[in-house]
């Protein structure tokens, strides 16, 4: 079996293509990736001489349709993916996450190829603390510039497995953390501001809640779904994971023997989802499938160490990382 995966070269995809090198040496793996700001050869070094990369973009008509036709799945990571970009410039979410994704799916509906799409929790909006967690009957209702294009993308495979009977699977995952994240998302930017010195930068007041998720949990779903999920059908994927912000920085100042009120409040992101949520009990149920990392503290300190021992990976986007958040006005409040 060969599978192609878009944005392999990104946090989620490249796991998904260590593991998979690690777990099944009978899929042969061939990566998509753009290599934009967010991609970065360097993840895939474990694994480089093991599998095929294509420098190219999902939109690529003839690219994809052409690397489509050589394999017998595709798994579908690639994607502009951090909130905070899409405000401040939403045109290349729109590009690559609905263009893209609709580029793809023609491929595998020429080629009958078998399609898993990643999507997220956020294309459900978000919940008041009293809502019951999203299930996958629950409604779309998208907040930011990202959250609306990930939501065009998933009703794009909706419509293609409904007209065209492409054989796709969608999965809606909460927030992951783990090693090679950039270091612009929460966790790896607060571990590194640390490591630099710099106190970590709360949006807000910090009571926003996400349901956390290990990056290998996360890819070992994405397996179950490629091997046994039923055509056609949503996967919710969580960990029972859910913190507020504010706890997770004081987890992550802990960890560094630092007091738990040594972090700024910063300007908060305009739109900002208040709750995310996920009921993963059909993938439990029908699928069998529970996460390993079920306790988030030590996820969260394997995650702080192998940031310690990875400066190489992270130190060369870090500084642009907080310029660009300080041109977008960041202020300490
Ligand atoms: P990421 O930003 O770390 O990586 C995205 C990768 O896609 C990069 O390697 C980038 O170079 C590549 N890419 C971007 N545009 C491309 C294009 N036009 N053509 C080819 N490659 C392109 O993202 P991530 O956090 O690994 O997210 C992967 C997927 O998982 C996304 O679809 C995202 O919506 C979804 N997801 C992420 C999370 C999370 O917490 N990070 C949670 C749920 C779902
Ligand atoms: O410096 C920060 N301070 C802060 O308080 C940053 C970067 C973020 N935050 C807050 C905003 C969010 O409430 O932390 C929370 C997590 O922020 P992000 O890491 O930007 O993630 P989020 O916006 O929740 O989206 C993530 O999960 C769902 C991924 O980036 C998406 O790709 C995924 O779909």
């Amino acid at each position: 079996m060969r599978v192609l995966v878009t944005g392999g070269a990104g946090f989620i995809g490249a796991n998904f293509v260590q593991q998979t090198v690690a777990t099944r040496p009978d899929v042969g793996v061939t990566v998509l990736d753009a290599l934009t700001y967010a991609g970065n050869r360097a993840s895939l070094d474990p694994v480089a001489d093991r599998i095929e990369f294509v420098h190219g973009d999902i939109a690529d008509l003839d690219l994809v349709d052409n690397l489509v036709s050589g394999v017998d799945a595709v798994v579908h990571f690639a994607a502009e993916s951090h909130n905070d970009n899409s405000l401040a410039e939403p045109w290349p979410f729109v590009q690559t996450n609905i263009v893209g994704t609709y580029s793809l799916l023609q491929a595998v509906r020429r080629h009958d190829v078998r399609y898993h799409h990643v999507s997220t929790d956020e294309v459900y909006g978000d919940l008041t603390p009293d809502d019951p967690a999203f299930t996958e009957t629950t409604a779309y209702n998208p907040s930011s510039p990202y959250s609306a294009t990930k939501a065009g993308s998933d009703l794009l495979v909706r419509a293609w497995a409904r007209s065209f009977g492409v054989r796709a699977t969608l999965s809606n995952c909460s927030n992951n953390y783990g090693p090679y994240q950039h270091v612009e998302k929460f966790i790896p930017r607060q571990i590194t501001n640390l490591i630099d010195g710099v106190r970590p930068r709360l949006y807000g007041a910090g009571h926003q809640v996400r349901d956390w998720i290990h990056v290998d949990d996360h890819n070992r779903a994405v397996w179950d779904i490629l091997d046994r999920g039923r055509i056609g059908r949503t996967y919710l994927i969580g960990a029972e994971g859910e913190l507020d912000n504010l706890s997770v920085v004081q987890l992550i100042l802990r960890a560094f023997d630092r007091d738990p009120t040594d972090f700024d409040h910063v300007t908060d992101r305009p739109g900002h989802d208040q709750r995310y949520a996920i009921d993963a009990s059909v993938l439990r149920d029908e699928l069998g499938w529970s996460p390993r990392y079920a306790d988030f503290r030590a996820g969260l300190a394997d995650t702080i160490t192998w940031y310690r021992e990875n400066e190489n990976w992270w130190r060369p986007k870090k500084a642009d990382t907080e310029r660009a958040y300080a041109a977008a006005g960041e202020q300490t409040l």
